[in-house]
C-alpha cells in the first residue's frame, strides 16, 4: 500500500476519520500525490543471514501478547538479582506502577561486576575516543569495575548516601559513565545535566531535585578547542544553596577557580580510594535516576526511573532491537550521556549486556568532516545508532566524505529522536550502510525509558519513514479523540495501552503533574498518552508524525510538519527544512517553511521559492503548499538537536522571539529574523 502522506481528515473532522473521507480532497492533485507516493513505496526485507540467526524472531510478538507479564519476567532473567521478585507487576494504584515487587538488585553490579565474575574482565567495555586525534583510552570491564568501586567509595566519603541525589555535568569522557554507575552502586539517584546547558538550567535542575554533590570536569574538547564546564557549576552555586561538594575531573588542564571548602579533585578523591567496594542490593523500585525533559510549560519535568524494571527494559530492547551479539559486535551510539538515549543505550542497556562500545567525546566533523566514518572504520563498528538531524547534516556535505572510508563492518543502523524522513533513511542505508544494513527507526521517549516502537532487524521488512510496530511486550495504538482505535489508513494520537517495566514512575516531586500530563487524556481507557500524533497505514504499521502541537490544521485539513519537511527535503536543492503552522485569518493555520539549501545549490536561483512551493504541491497536494518559504542559513535547535518550532512560529507570526535558553546557538534567531526580512 502506498504511504498516505496527508492525514485523511476533511473539514470539521478531527483525528481518526476513516481513510475514505480523503475523497473530500477532490482535485487532480490526489492522483498526482498517489503517483508520487508509489515511488516511495519501498520495503527492505531483512538480510537472510541476519534473519536466520536473529535474537528475536517473528513468533515473539504472539508469545509476548499471550502472557505479557510472563514475557517480562523472562526478560528480567537477563539480569542478576540478589533476591528474586515475588510479583511481576502491581498496577492496582494506577497510574503508579510497581514492577518486580520484592526483588532486589544492584544496577552497577549488573553493568560491571557480573561480567568480570563471568571471566570477561579483560574484554574492552569502552573504546574511548577523545576529540584531539590520538587521544584514546581502552577500558576493560575489570578496569571499569575498579574505577566504579573507587568512585563509589569517594562519593560515600563525600557524604553521599542511599537516596541522596547527585548531579553530573560532564563532557563525553569515561568518568561520566563511571560517575553514573558509582551513584547507582550506592543507591544515589543521579541527574545528568547535558554539558551544553547553561548555569541557570543546571541550577534549576539541582534545586528541583536537591542534589548535594555535583560531579563535573574543568572542561572538554569541542570543535578542536577546550571548552570550560566548571565555571558554570561555580555560577550555579550562586543560584542554588543545595550544593555541598563539587567533584572535578581534570580533563583539559585549563585554569579553574577553586574553593577549598567545596571543590575536590577527582584524581585525589577517586584516585586515592580503594578499589574494593561491595555493592548493596536495592529494592527493584529504588530510584535510579531523574532525567529532566521539557514539557509544554516552561518548567522542565524531572522524569523518574527506578531500578529493576528500567534495567530490564534497557537490556532487553538493546538486545532485541540491535540483534546484539555481545561476543562479536562493536556498538556505537553517538548520543550524549546528557540525554535519555545516552542513559539507556550507552550506559545501562549496553553495559548490562556486556558489549564493547565506542564512546566519542567531540563534534562529528572535528578535525575533519569524515571523523565519525573514520571511527567506524578504525574500530570496526557493527551497530551504529544516531539521529536523523545528524544524518541530514552529513547529507549536506555529500556522499564523497563517507565514501572514502571502509564501513563494511556495519550490520545494523539505528535512528532515534525524531521521525526520519524517507530521503534521509535512503541516504543512510545506501551511503553509510552500503545497502546491506537494516535500519531500525526507534520511537521512544525520556518517559518510556526504552524503545517502544521499532522494526526488528531480523523480522521486519522496513518502510522508510515508519517506526513500524510496537516491539514484543509493548502494546501501542493510534486512537481518536475519544480513545477509540482508528482503522488502518487513519491518523490520531499515539498511546501505549498497557504498562511496561521501564515506564517513568512519576515526575520528581509532582505526582499530580505526572497523572495529569500522561494519564488524564485517555483516563477512561487507562492509556499512556505520548503527546505524539501518528497514523496507521493500510498494513497497520505506525508512522509517527511528531508532537501533536506540531500538527497543523489548515482549512480543516490536518497536516504534519514532518510530512511537508520531508517533501521539501526530497527536492535536490534542499538540505534541511522546518515547517510550522502559523495562525492565518483565512485558513486557521497556514504552512510556513524555513529551508536550508545544499551548498552546491548556491542561492537556489531567482525562482527558488516558487520552485519549492510547486514541489510541495506536487509531492503532497495544494493544501500543503506553504504560504511562505524562507531561505535561511541555519535552523534553531535545542542542544539535543530538535528543531525549536516554537521560535519559528513566533517569527512566522511576527512575535518577538521569547526565551531562547535551551537554544544551542542563540545568534541563529537573529540570522533567521534577518532572513525573513529579505525573503517575504
Ligand atoms: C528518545 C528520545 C521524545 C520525542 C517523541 C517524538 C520524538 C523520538 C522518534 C521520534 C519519530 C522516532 N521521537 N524518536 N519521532 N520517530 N523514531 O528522543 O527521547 O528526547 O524524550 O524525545 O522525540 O516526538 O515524543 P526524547
Amino acid at each position: 500500500q502506498p504511504l498516505v502522506t496527508t492525514l485523511p481528515v476533511g473539514p470539521n473532522v478531527t483525528c481518526g476519520t476513516p481513510f475514505d473521507q480523503e475523497t473530500t480532497v477532490s482535485d487532480q492533485s490526489t492522483a498526482e500525490t498517489l503517483a508520487n507516493l508509489l515511488k516511495e513505496d519501498r520495503r527492505f526485507e531483512p538480510p537472510a543471514e541476519l534473519a536466520a540467526d536473529a535474537n528475536v524472531k517473528a513468533n515473539a510478538y504472539d508469545a509476548a501478547q499471550a502472557d505479557r507479564e510472563g514475557f517480562w519476567a523472562q526478560q528480567a532473567e537477563r539480569l542478576t538479582w540478589a533476591t528474586k521478585w515475588d510479583q511481576v507487576l502491581d498496577w492496582s494504584n494506577k497510574p503508579f506502577a510497581k514492577w518486580f515487587l520484592g526483588g532486589t538488585i544492584n544496577a552497577a553490579y549488573n553493568c560491571v561486576d557480573r561480567h568480570v565474575e563471568a571471566g570477561r574482565g579483560d574484554k574492552v567495555a569502552i573504546h574511548w575516543v577523545g576529540e584531539p586525534e590520538g587521544d584514546t583510552r581502552d577500558i576493560t570491564y575489570a578496569q571499569l569495575k575498579d574505577e566504579v568501586s573507587q568512585a563509589a567509595n569517594a562519593l560515600t566519603a563525600l557524604g553521599v548516601g542511599k537516596g541522596d541525589r547527585v548531579a553530573i555535568y560532564m563532557p563525553m569522557i569515561p568518568e561520566a559513565i563511571v560517575a553514573m554507575l558509582a551513584c547507582a552502586r550506592i543507591g544515589a539517584p543521579h541527574t545528568v545535566v547535558f554539558g551544553g546547558f547553561s548555569a541557570d538550567a543546571l541550577a534549576s535542575r539541582i534545586d528541583d531535585c536537591e542534589a548535594k554533590v555535583v560531579v563535573t570536569s574543568d572542561g572538554g574538547y569541542r570543535r578542536g578547542a577546550p571548552s570550560a564546564l566548571k565555571p558554570a557549576v561555580d555560577e550555579a552555586r550562586t543560584k542554588t544553596d543545595k550544593i555541598e561538594k563539587v567533584l572535578v575531573v581534570r580533563r583539559t588542564g585549563q585554569d579553574v577557580a577553586w574553593d577549598d571548602e567545596v571543590d575536590v579533585w577527582w584524581h585525589d578523591a577517586v584516585g586515592g580510594a580503594s578499589t574494593e567496594h561491595t555493592p548493596e542490593a536495592f529494592d527493584a523500585e529504588h530510584p535510579l535516576y531523574v532525567m529532566y525533559t521539557s514539557g509544554t510549560t516552561g518548567k522542565p519535568k524531572g522524569i523518574l526511573h527506578t531500578t529493576g524494571g528500567y534495567l530490564t527494559g534497557a537490556s532487553y530492547t538493546h538486545n532485541a532491537v540491535f540483534d546484539l551479539k555481545p561476543d562479536t559486535d562493536v556498538y556505537w551510539c553517538t548520543a550524549d550521556i546528557g540525554w535519555v538515549t545516552g542513559h539507556s543505550y550507552i550506559v545501562y542497556g549496553p553495559l548490562a549486556n556486556g558489549v564493547t562500545q565506542v564512546l566519542y567525546e567531540g563534534t562529528p566533523d572535528s578535525p575533519e568532516p569524515g571523523r565519525w566514518w573514520k571511527i567506524i572504520q578504525d574500530y570496526g563498528v557493527t551497530l551504529f545508532y544516531t539521529a536523523p538531524t545528524a544524518i541530514r547534516s552529513f547529507m549536506k556535505q555529500g556522499h564523497e566524505v563517507p565514501d572514502k572510508f571502509d564501513m563494511s563492518s556495519l550490520r545494523i543502523l539505528g535512528s532515534v529522536g525524531e521521525p526520519i524522513n524517507p530521503e534521509a533513511y535512503i541516504w543512510y542505508r545506501h551511503v553509510i550502510g552500503g545497502d546491506r544494513t537494516p535500519i531500525v527507526d526507534t520511537w521512544w521517549q525520556t518517559e518510556t525509558g526504552a524503545v517502544m516502537i521499532s522494526p526488528l532487524p531480523g523480522v521486519t521488512a522496513g518502510k522508510p519513514g515508519s517506526a513500524m510496530t510496537a516491539i514484543p511486550g509493548i502494546e501501542a495504538d493510534v486512537v481518536d479523540d475519544e480513545g477509540n482505535s482508528v482503522p488502518n489508513g487513519s491518523g490520531g494520537y499515539l498511546v501505549i495501552t498497557s504498562p511496561w517495566p521501564s515506564m517513568l514512575r512519576t515526575i520528581w516531586g509532582d505526582d499530580d503533574r505526572y497523572a495529569d500530563t500522561y494519564w488524564s487524556r485517555f483516563k477512561a481507557q487507562g492509556y499512556y498518552f505520548a503527546g505524539d500524533g501518528a497514523k496507521k497505514d493500510e498494513d497497520g504499521d505506525i508512522w509517527v508524525l511528531g508532537r501533536v502541537d506540531d500538527v497543523m490544521n489548515v482549512s480543516g485539513h490536518r497536516l504534519s510538519t514532518t510530512e511537508i519537511e520531508s517533501a521539501l527535503v526530497s527536492h535536490p536543492k534542499v538540505a534541511e527544512s522546518a515547517v510550522v503552522g502559523a495562525s492565518d485569518p483565512d485558513t486557521g493555520q497556514a504552512v510556513v517553511a524555513y529551508v536550508i539549501l545544499r551548498n552546491e545549490a548556491g542561492d537556489g536561483g531567482p525562482d527558488i521559492v516558487k520552485e519549492l512551493s510547486d514541489h510541495v504541491r506536487k509531492e503532497i497536494g495544494p493544501i500543503a503548499k506553504p504560504r511562505q518559504i524562507m531561505i535561511v542559513p541555519e535552523l534553531p535547535k535545542t542542544r539535543s538537536g530538535k528543531i525549536m518550532r516554537r521560535l519559528l512560529r513566533d517569527v512566522a507570526e511576527g512575535r518577538d522571539v521569547g526565551d531562547t535558553q535551551t537554544l544551542a546557538d542563540a545568534s541563529i534567531m537573529d540570522l533567521i529574523s534577518a532572513g525573513q526580512a529579505t525573503s517575504t
